[in-house]
């Protein structure tokens, strides 16, 4: 990274690199682009920062004049629900069909590959709450998707889906590994607790652009399998890969119980019910956030006006005793009900 950046670049680097929303991240593009010191040595990151804006804007703003738009499926997706979650893998290793069986979709299911072209949003219901899904195409050296890094940017985490029956699994991640690279997506079997910035040391990526995604593999078709926890040793032995792995079947349902509750434990969701004044709590419809996020964070998902004129809160549940006032810095916790004040 160019040294000499200004803290106003490093301030809107640091905002880009935490907004999810689409919109958001385009304004911070935008701010990055205006706050970066123009000089020789940040000439690649300038050109860097003006491709992205040119991609994302052309994906987000629509119809251009002449009414030359892209035309077709949006393939950039706004999150939605607890955590945004991308389905990658190889071709015909079962995203599609853990798609429609998870989220209730209709996803494009074929006994052939390449089926899947477009990224295919779905909610899968987990308790109280949703994770949103992203059916996405293949990743394989036949088949190119341009712009499957940029559709990989709002995600929270990946689920890897392969086929450990398939001969050339091996090669099949090996290519899914090189295809990413490329973009500068790397896929890590480490799931650190959002909301605290936690990295570990030394690991902290200068490239404002490098994206790393906590990766849980689906061994699929474990319904075929003769012994699925061998193969998985197995394909961990051949690969090297490191990350955790259900074994699971679209076919009979096996294991697709788990994903909920293993996603929910690992990017450490919390649920926040609000109440207001001498009302009981709405509990249909929990606000979620991660370990680590504060009363005020809970505000500011009521509305920003909320946070700003915020006094204090009353919280009920293990956060708090029943009823103890707190400050906006207050941590919450699962389950919390959170009273503001303003
Ligand atoms: N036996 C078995 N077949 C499956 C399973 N999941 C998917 N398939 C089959 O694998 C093929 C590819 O499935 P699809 O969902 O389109 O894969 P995608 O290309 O990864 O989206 C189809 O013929 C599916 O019926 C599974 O769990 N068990
Ligand atoms: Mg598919």
């Amino acid at each position: 990274m160019p040294a000499n950046l200004s803290p106003e670049y490093k301030a809107a680097e640091a905002a880009f690199r935490s907004a999810r929303d689409p919109r958001e991240r385009l304004d911070k593009l935008r701010e990055m682009l205006r706050t970066i010191p123009k000089h020789k040595g940040t000439d690649h990151l300038q050109a860097d920062i003006k491709h992205r804006i040119k991609e994302l804007s052309e994906e987000l703003e629509g119809p251009r004049k002449g009414g030359a738009a892209r035309s077709g499926p949006a393939l950039v997706i706004r999150p939605e629900g607890a955590a945004q979650i991308a389905l990658i893998g190889p071709p015909n290793s079962g995203k599609s069909s853990l798609h429609a069986r998870l989220t209730g979709s209709n996803a494009h299911v074929a006994p052939y590959p390449f089926t899947t072209q477009y990224p295919e949003p779905g909610m899968m219901p987990h308790e109280d709450i949703y994770f949103e899904l992203v059916d996405l195409p293949a990743i394989s050296p036949e088949h190119q998707v341009p712009w499957l890094a940029g559709t990989l940017q709002t995600a929270d985490a990946c689920l890897l889906v392969m086929d450990l029956g398939e001969p050339s699994c091996v090669e099949q991640v090996q290519a899914v590994h090189a295809a990413l690279r490329e973009k500068r997506v790397t896929l890590t079997e480490h799931w650190n607790p959002a909301g605290t910035g936690s990295e570990t040391a030394g690991e902290h990526d200068e490239d404002p652009f490098a994206l790393r995604l906590p990766t849980l593999m689906l061994a699929n078709k474990a319904d075929a399998a003769a012994a699925i926890e061998a193969e998985l040793d197995a394909f961990r032995e051949l690969t090297g890969v490191r990350y955790p792995a259900l074994a699971v079947s679209a076919t009979t349902g096996r294991g697709l119980g788990e994903i909920g509750p293993w996603l929910f434990l690992h990017l450490c969701i919390v649920r926040v019910y609000t109440k207001a004044p001498g009302k009981p709590p709405d509990k249909d419809r929990p606000f979620t956030l991660r370990r680590g996020q504060t009363v005020e964070d809970v505000a500011r998902l009521v509305h920003k006006d909320v946070a700003r004129s915020l006094r204090y809160a009353r919280v009920w549940g293990k956060s708090g005793f029943d009823g103890q006032h707190v400050g906006r810095d207050h941590m919450v916790v699962d389950g919390d009900v959170i009273e503001l004040h303003t």
